[in-house]
């Protein structure tokens, strides 16, 4: 009897140290259907309270339109997440609302920036799952409207562009609105077998690395005609972010050996001047592009990107060790500030706007790792949006993570990058193969064997 107890305790013991185990897959499967009812519930919502507009505000039941007329942002930034869950229903709804009723002929002055990742991006996305021609004629018709905003000094695109008359304005602009590019026009060009859009989009990422310091870093924004920098602070925080995201991406996707040059030279400067540890966390700080010297301690939740893209790139040990330091901040509020001063310790702006980022790090190094860790990190997160966020109709955002005050405001991404990568770290019971797909910084999903290798440099014009 004795012996037998011995046996199993030993048993249990080997088991228990043979390293990461993924989860019984029915507790995984649970969580996802959950997470599946719950897009369901907020698109409901959206139909209910929003429907035709571009945002959905949660606690007055009402909606919000980004301009004077409605793109039908949430709409076209939720479709690649319903089609991943297979709402295939409610994704059919938005390819005929967007065939039939959208145009996109309207007088009115658009960020680029954020039509490009929202707007071109989801409308790529649905054309790619859904074939529907017309589908990519909006695609192209929308990219059309974008090319005035890249006739600058620089080839770095004006802030504003209005779709209707091509007109522009805005000509300072920081480095993720100057180069978050690549992978939208790239695809739009792949798709329309027209080179010029991923042109534009690789002009514009070129001016930027190419007015980088003496020490290999870039600033935060510059003037889009004469190319001087207006403030040289380096980082990966907002405001340069995605522009680091997209060289590797943009690579991996079309194999420009142009970009692969451009992010290892880049990522040498950045690991080599910005990475500091404050009370044993890792962190990524702000300098001096020209001097390398420390200029703030003041970082963002948009960082909480980094660890994804560093484990894409094949560094584990920096991105495990700086997830740390996320999973650790959101743990000290229960949800993250939107702005954060690792030195004083105290938030410098304590939104929290439904971001995904910390979310889309754990699905990452859940995948790359398969440690059961990331996967109780997004549990963890997942309880705590739905203990201070949620409505009785969806989620809204926090006006400060101290009081968790609630804010009447569902940004569109939660659409389509967090109720994503939640429903992907819990869901991926094997339709979905993450190595298949990339994931834009909106996370709308492309499959990578889509885009034939010769095909890419004809219609790309590498
Ligand atoms: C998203 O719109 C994109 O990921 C963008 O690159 C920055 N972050 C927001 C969501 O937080």
């Amino acid at each position: 009897m004795k012996r037998n107890l011995l046996f199993l305790l030993s048993l249990i013991f080997i088991v228990s140290c043979a390293g990461p185990q993924k989860p019984p897959i029915q507790n995984r499967f649970e969580k996802a259907q959950e997470i599946r009812n719950e897009t369901k519930r907020c698109w409901e919502a959206y139909k209910t309270y929003a429907w035709g507009s571009d945002v959905l505000l949660p606690i007055s039941k009402s909606s919000e339109n980004w301009y004077k007329h409605p793109l039908y942002i949430s709409p076209i930034d939720a479709y690649s997440t319903l089609r991943v869950m297979g709402l295939n229903n409610e994704a059919a709804q938005i390819e005929t609302y967007v065939t039939d009723s959208l145009d996109f002929d309207k007088d009115i002055f658009v960020k680029v920036f954020e039509v490009n990742i929202r707007v071109l991006g989801g409308l790529l996305s649905m054309y790619q799952y859904s074939g529907n021609e017309r589908i990519l004629d909006k695609a192209e018709d929308f990219g059309r409207r974008m090319l005035p905003a890249f006739e600058s000094g620089t080839g770095i695109p004006h802030y504003w562009v209005n779709l209707k008359t091509g007109d522009t304005r805005g000509d300072t602009i920081n480095v993720a609105e100057a180069g978050t590019y690549l992978l939208e026009m790239g695809i739009l060009s792949y798709f329309t077998g027209n080179p010029i859009y991923y042109q534009k989009a690789k002009r514009a990422t070129k001016a930027v690395y190419e007015r980088r310091s003496d020490l290999g870093l870039i600033g935060e924004r510059i003037d889009i005609n004469t190319g001087e920098w207006t403030n040289t602070n380096s980082h990966i925080c907002a405001g340069i972010d995605s522009y680091y995201e997209y060289l590797f991406k943009a690579w991996l996707l079309f194999g420009d050996p142009e970009l692969k040059e451009i992010w290892d030279t880049s990522i040498v400067a950045v690991q080599k001047y910005l990475p500091e540890f404050n009370d044993s966390l890792l962190w990524y700080g702000r300098v001096n592009m020209n001097t390398g010297e420390k200029t703030s301690s003041v970082v963002t939740l948009y960082d909480a990107f980094f660890p994804a893209l560093l484990a894409l790139s094949g560094d584990l040990d920096n991105a495990e060790e700086l997830q740390k330091t996320w999973d650790w901040l959101w743990n000290k509020y229960g949800l993250e500030p939107m702005a954060y001063n690792f030195e004083t310790n105290l938030p410098t702006y304590p939104v929290y706007d439904l971001n995904p980022e910390i979310i889309e790090s754990a699905f990452y190094l859940y995948h790359f790792t398969g440690n059961k860790k990331y996967e109780k990190m997004g549990e963890q997160y997942w309880d705590d949006i739905n203990k201070y966020c949620r409505t009785d109709i969806a989620y809204t955002a926090i006006e400060n993570v101290e009081t968790m005050e609630k804010r009447d405001y569902m940004a569109t991404y939660f659409f389509a990058e967090t109720l994503k990568y939640f429903y992907l770290l819990f869901g991926d019971q094997g339709q979905f193969n993450f190595d298949d797909y990339i994931f834009t910084t909106e996370a709308h999903t492309f499959k990578r064997d889509q885009f034939d290798k010769d095909l890419v440099k004809e219609r790309l014009g590498l």
